[in-house]
């Protein structure tokens, strides 16, 4: 196991911090009407996607699924163009056509998530076996939730990969719940890696709020699959803040303990003062410079122009021209 230095820690530190300020500054404008259709937040999660984000190369790739906005930012796109996007804007990722739910940006391995539950563990075999064939030494990753296991794709995907010894990084973020179904549920254990073993791919479980184990975990799973054994399939514990919708019911009790003895950051930061990583001044001052980071990426988004309409149908179908609904009723009258 990889030993992180304080450096490290302190850069996963702030990587929570931007991740946990960018999403609750969306929600805010989310409830202002300024971001079309759902938004899903990873509030409560940000340990895990920093710890993704971090052992993850360049040269790597990773299909988000809904809520993984925080790995996106932290892979490297601009967070303005990021936001931009998900306010659907046409200066954002995908020219404001992707939206929260299907950011893409390929220039920082983000190959794009569609949020058909499981169907990105259809795709993450793509990439995984060209590389295999060129004997690249990359990772291709799919970020999953607890709803995803049990689908059919599930297993065909974690059968080909074990068969093939894909390199693959299957990263299931267990936060319990899948729209308002616990886990214990929808499955037969809580420990969802279990079902995984019969396939003989190698699986971990790891806390994932604490930020020292997490990221540690991802580095060895990284390690693992770029060493040439296979697939991986790591199982992260954490909890999300936000119900699928706002009348969601859950134990307040149950909410409390996530919110404030679980919550990654408050974590991370008593271990960094404790250890004497960095004083407390220090740490204000990364926490007030990151709000006014994300703020001036909103207000970018905000200011940012729509999409033109006229273009509404470019990238429909890539090189071949699409005619509207009008156009074509027109031709057939003909
Ligand atoms: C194939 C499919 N079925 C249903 C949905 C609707 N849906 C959106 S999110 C969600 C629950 C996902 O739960 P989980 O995978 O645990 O992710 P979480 O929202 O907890 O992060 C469902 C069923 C979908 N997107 N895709
Ligand atoms: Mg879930």
């Amino acid at each position: 196991m990889r030993t992180l230095s304080k450096e490290t820690i302190l850069k996963l530190y702030k990587d929570m911090l931007l991740v946990r300020d960018f999403e609750q500054q969306l929600e805010q404008v989310h409830k202002r009407g300024l971001i079309p259709g759902l938004l899903h937040t990873g509030v409560g999660q940000e340990a895990t996607f920093a710890a993704l984000a971090y052992a993850l190369e360049k040269t790597d790739c990773f299909f988000p699924d809904h809520r993984s906005h925080g790995i996106c930012l932290l892979a490297g796109s601009p967070g303005e163009k990021l936001m931009a996007e998900i306010l659907g804007k046409a200066n954002g990722v995908c020219g404001g056509r992707g939206g929260s739910m299907h950011l893409a940006d390929p220039s920082v391995g983000n190959f794009g998530g569609n949020v058909v539950e499981g169907s990105m563990m259809a795709t993450v075999l793509g990439p995984a076996l060209a590389w295999k064939m060129r004997g690249e030494k990359r990772v291709a990753a799919v970020i999953i939730g607890d709803g995803t296991v049990g689908r059919g794709e599930f297993n065909e995907s974690l059968h080909l990969a074990s068969i093939w010894k894909l390199p693959v990084f299957y990263c299931l973020v267990n936060n319990q719940y899948a729209i308002s179904t616990h886990v214990t549920e929808a499955h037969p254990t809580a420990n969802l890696s279990e079902l995984v073993t019969g396939y003989r791919i190698a699986t971990g479980q790891v806390d994932g709020n604490d930020i020292v184990a997490a990221t540690q975990a991802a580095l060895d799973a990284v390690d693992y699959i770029r060493s040439g054994k296979g697939a991986f399939f790591l199982e992260f514990h954490t909890y999300r803040w936000a119900g699928i919708f706002s009348g969601e019911i859950r134990d307040p009790e149950e909410v409390r303990m996530w919110k404030e003895d679980k919550d990654p950051i408050r974590r991370a930061r008593t271990l960094i003062l404790t250890e004497g990583m960095a004083q407390e001044s220090e740490l204000v001052e990364t926490e007030t410079s990151v709000k006014k980071q994300v703020s001036q990426w909103l207000e970018y988004a905000i200011q940012s122009p729509a999409p033109d309409a006229a273009t509404a149908l470019d990238y429909v179908y890539a090189n071949m021209e699409v005619l509207g609904r009008w156009e074509e009723k027109q031709q057939f009258n003909r």
